[in-house]
């Protein structure tokens, strides 16, 4: 009888560990679905309304938490704007940037999304994006700084990001 208790009881664990660990692979798929889109001929930037596609310098994408739909960016300058804004900056799930590395800056490449959140950021440089003075992003440290030594400003990641750095830059 009581074997027969031990063996049960040790079942519904079994059974609770497996439901768990079912439950929390469940998670990952469901973000990783969302995708930076491809920039379409019409497509307005959420934030000032311009034709993305017919400026240079590298882009932004995000989504919101629950939102399946898309937001576009003329530029990582509005990008930040928007994300940076403590309206939103506590509700954005997935955030993609172009890597300037490999993207030619007159008109970056859709396949060249990578996470804004582990990028590198250049503020300051003499390049210009869609609104002007721009945030150049890059995947890669050593690409940032190298493009810094060219080009002037100073190297960021993600996290140091904030609303006085972008009201710093002139427009
Ligand atoms: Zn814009
Ligand atoms: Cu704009």
């Amino acid at each position: 009888m009581t074997a027969i208790k031990t063996a049960f009881q040790f079942t519904r664990i079994l059974l609770t560990a497996l439901l768990l660990s079912a439950c929390s692979e469940d998670s990952a798929p469901t973000l990783a679905a969302q995708q930076a889109a491809a920039i379409e001929s019409g497509d307005e930037c959420h934030l000032c309304g311009m034709i993305i596609g017919n400026f240079p310098g590298p882009k932004g994408q995000l989504f919101e938490r629950g939102q399946g739909r898309v937001m576009k960016f003329c530029s990582t300058r509005d990008l930040f704007a928007y994300l940076l804004d403590p309206e939103h900056q506590h509700n954005i799930q997935s955030v993609f940037v172009h890597d300037m590395a490999i993207s030619p800056w007159d008109h970056p490449d859709d396949k060249t999304y990578i996470d804004a959140r582990t990028a590198w950021y250049v503020v300051g440089s003499s390049r210009k994006g869609a609104m002007g003075p721009t945030l150049a992003s890059f995947s890669d440290k050593a690409h940032a700084d190298a493009y810094a030594a060219e080009y002037g400003g100073q190297l960021y990641p993600f996290e140091q990001l904030n609303l006085t750095l972008l009201s710093q830059m002139r427009f």
